[in-house]
Formats: C-alpha cells, structure tokens, sequence
C-alpha cells in the first residue's frame, strides 16, 4: 500500500471492497440450494395435484380439479393403500394442497413413493381406449414468494406396470409461472425444460435445468403410460422426490444501499481528487 494514500482514502477503498464482496455473495455469485428444504419456504410452500383429464377420457380445464393420487380411484381396485402420498386416500372430491412440511414430494427422502395416475389424465398420446395410452396431469409447487429457479431435480422410478411415457424423447416438462396457475392457466406458465425418461430406471434422477427464471410456481407435468381405467395393468411411474433448486430475490432495498455506496464513493473520490488528496 502506497504511503500518500490518506486515511480518508483507505477507508473508501475498504467500503469498495466491501461492498463488492457483498455484490460477489448475494447478487452475482448466488448459491442455489433446495429450495423445498428451505426453513422459511417449508413453512409457507406447499404442492398441489391437479388432473388434466376424467375417467371417461375427457380433457378438463387445467388447474381446477385437485387430486391425490394411488388408491383405488387411480391404480386398482381393493389397492386401498398402493401409491399415496402419506396417508391422503382421494375419495373423488377431497384433494388439496399438501405442505411441503408434511409431503412426500418435499421430504427430502426416498423411503417412501406416489403412484397411481388413472383417471386424471389429459390423454397426449394413443387414444383412451388403448392400453397404455400417453397421459398427463400437473402438480404445481407454490413456494410462497419468488425465488430465482435455476434446476430442478424429480426422483423417479420406471417399472413393469409402473411406467413413463419414454416412446417420444422430452415430454416430461417443468414450467414456471409468477401467477397462480389456477388463475393464470396454462397460457400464463412458461415452459422452463423438459427431460426423457429411462425404461427400468431405479431411483433414476430427471433433471430440468432451463435459463434460470423469477417463479412462484413450479410445475411439473410428467407423461406416463397408463391404462385405459383401474383395473388395467399401467398405472405411471413412481415420483419420490422433487428438488427446486434456487435461491432468493435479492431485496430492492439491498440493492439501492449497494448502489449509494458505490454513489457516496464516487462523490468522496472527487472530492480527495479536487483537495489533491489522491493522485
Ligand atoms: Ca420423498
Ligand atoms: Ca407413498
């Protein structure tokens, strides 16, 4: 350090520095973490099941019709238990958001697995008298806020009876919206990326990993093969775990104080350059 700098001077540089390291570890170097493990998301988030089809094959309007999935109303018949997410049994008309703290989507763990999707299908390929035919339904992620989304991971498994729909590459999608989706549809979602997934794969990892985006909402909407109603002998895959990976919006008021540090700065170091205090 050069012994004419003044204190006045050090200082500045010192409150420059400063201020750049906190530029370097909360606005351009971010560290993305599981978001669905986060204390403060755990406590407002929760994910929410919705069907894109009915029983008879017909497609609904999207984000309208909660569901649980397994049981009986969506693998087979006296399957009471098969597939549920916890111990929410669907009886036709009781869905409802489950809470990150409680879900097994957002657990953190593989022990336990949902499957179980007749009967809530959008039919996206084949027909629905075919068995299996392509289906897909949603299950929206609300975080409580924004966060900044840069991947997301889904744990799954693909096993006779319990399959993806694999025969087209990338039709599992992620989306993302700022807006409720059951209020926004799916013109208000934006699709964030896709993944394909692997025949036989055992806690096989989906990894969606578009341009990282401001969202509220994340929703994944698998594709499985599945059979033409309960009963039949494809019911979709196993899902375990849904990571969302991200990290906070940097608050309004953070950035204006770093931006006056950098102002006061540039006003100090005029001055020291007017009184000849640096050269
Ligand atoms: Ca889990
Ligand atoms: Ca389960």
């Amino acid at each position: 350090m050069s012994s004419f700098l003044t204190p006045a001077f050090v200082s500045l540089r010192s409150a420059l520095a400063a201020s750049a390291a906190l530029a370097a570890s909360s606005v351009f170097a971010q560290t993305s973490i599981n978001l669905t493990q986060d204390a403060t998301v755990r406590q407002a988030g929760t994910y929410t099941y919705y069907a894109r089809g009915n029983a008879a094959g017909e497609t609904i309007t999207p984000f309208t019709t909660m569901f649980y999935p397994g049981g009986e109303l969506h693998t087979y018949a006296g399957a009471t238990t098969l597939g549920l997410d916890g111990t929410l049994v669907d009886n036709g008309s009781n869905g409802a958001p489950i809470s990150f703290g409680v879900g097994e989507l957002t657990d953190n763990s593989n022990a336990s697995e949902v499957r179980g999707w007749i009967n809530v299908e959008q039919v996206s390929a084949g027909t629905h008298s075919a068995s299996p035919h392509g289906g897909q339904f949603d299950i929206v992620f609300d975080l409580g806020a924004n966060y900044v989304i840069t991947s997301v991971v889904v744990t799954y498994t693909d096993a006779a009876g319990w399959r993806f729909r694999k025969t087209v590459a990338n039709t599992q999608q992620v989306f993302t919206s700022t807006g409720n989706p059951s209020l926004v549809g799916d013109a208000g979602l934006t699709l964030f990326d896709t993944a394909t997934a692997v025949g036989g794969a055992t806690l096989g990892q989906l990894t969606f990993s578009g341009t990282s985006v401001g969202a509220q909402y994340v929703i994944f909407r698998p594709e499985m093969d599945l059979a033409t109603n309960i009963g039949g002998n494809s019911y979709g895959g196993y899902i375990y775990e849904v990571a969302i990976n991200g990290y906070a919006i940097p608050e309004p008021s953070s950035a204006a104080a770093l931006a006056g540090v950098v102002a006061l700065g540039g006003v100090v170091l005029r001055r020291q350059r007017r009184s000849g205090s640096v050269r």
